[in-house]
C-alpha cells in the first residue's frame, strides 16, 4: 500500500520540527517505516536551493524568482525522495510543502493563487498530502522562539505584517480544505500538541484500514 504523506505547516517557530520528531518516534514504535524530511530541502540539490533562499545576503531576490526557486526545490524533492518513499510504503513526514508557498508567496507576497496552483501541479505531479497539520501560533510568539536560536534568516527578517498575512493564509487554506488541512492550537504545551496530532492520525489510520 502507498505510504501516508503528512505535512506540517505554520508560521515561523510554531513547533513543527519538534512535533515531527515526536510523531516519528510514535509511529516507529508502532512498526511504521518513516521518512522525516523538510522543505525547502530534503535532497542535496534542494538543500543547495535552500541555502540560496534563506541567506539574508540575498535581499534583492525578486518575488517571482523566490517562488520559482521554492517550486524548483520541491520538484527535485518530490522526484528524488518523496514519491519513491511513498511508493515503497514509507510514511513521509514533511516539514512544510506546497501550502507554505500558498501562504508565504501567495498571501504573504501577494502572488495570484491560480498561478501558484499551476506551479504546484508541475512541481508535485500527483503527489499530494493525505493530511496537513497547521500548528497555529501568534506571529510574535513564533518569531521570538525562532530568533532565540540566533541570527534570523531572510524570511524571518520580513516584517510582522508579512508574517500576519502568512498566518491568515494558512487559516484560509484550512477553511477551503477542511478534509485535508487541520488546525491545532500552537499555544498549548509540546505534550498537548503531540497528543492532538496522534489523535488526528489515529482517525486517519482507522479510516484507511
Ligand atoms: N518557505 C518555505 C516559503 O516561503 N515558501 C515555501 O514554499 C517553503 C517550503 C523555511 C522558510 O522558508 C519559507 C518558510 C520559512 O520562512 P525554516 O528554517 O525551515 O525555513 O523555518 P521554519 O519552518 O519556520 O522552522 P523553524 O525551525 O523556525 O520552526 P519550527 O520547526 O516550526 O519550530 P521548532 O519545532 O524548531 O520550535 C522552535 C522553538 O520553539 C520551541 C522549541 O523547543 C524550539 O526552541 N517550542 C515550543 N516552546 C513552547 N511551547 C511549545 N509548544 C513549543 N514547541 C516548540
Amino acid at each position: 500500500m502507498r505510504g501516508l504523506f503528512i505535512t506540517f505547516e505554520g508560521v515561523e517557530g510554531c513547533g513543527k520540527t519538534t512535533q515531527i520528531e515526536r510523531l516519528r518516534q510514535h509511529l516507529e514504535a508502532q512498526g511504521h517505516t518513516v521518512l522525516m524530511t523538510r522543505e525547502p530541502g530534503g535532497t542535496p540539490i534542494a538543500e543547495a536551493i535552500r541555502e540560496l533562499l534563506l541567506d539574508p545576503a540575498h535581499d534583492a531576490l525578486s518575488p517571482a524568482a523566490e517562488l520559482l526557486l521554492y517550486e524548483a526545490a520541491r520538484a527535485q524533492h518530490v522526484d528524488e525522495r518523496i514519491r519513491p518513499a511513498l511508493e515503497s510504503g514509507t510514511t513521509v513526514l514533511c516539514d512544510r510543502f506546497a501550502d507554505s508557498t500558498t501562504a508565504y508567496q501567495g498571501a504573504g507576497r501577494g502572488l495570484p493563487r491560480e498561478e501558484l496552483e499551476h506551479l504546484h501541479r508541475i512541481a508535485t505531479g500527483d503527489v499530494w498530502p493525505d493530511l496537513t497539520i497547521v500548528i497555529d501560533l501568534p506571529v510574535e510568539a513564533g518569531l521570538a522562539r525562532a530568533r532565540a536560536r540566533g541570527r534570523a534568516d531572510r524570511m524571518e527578517q520580513q516584517d510582522v505584517a508579512f508574517h500576519e498575512r502568512v498566518r491568515q493564509g494558512f487559516l484560509e487554506l484550512a477553511a477551503r480544505n477542511p478534509e485535508r488541512v487541520r488546525i491545532i492550537d500552537g499555544t498549548q504545551s509540546i505534550d498537548e500538541i503531540a497528543a492532538a496530532i496522534r489523535a488526528l492520525l489515529a482517525g486517519l489510520l482507522t479510516a484507511r484500514a
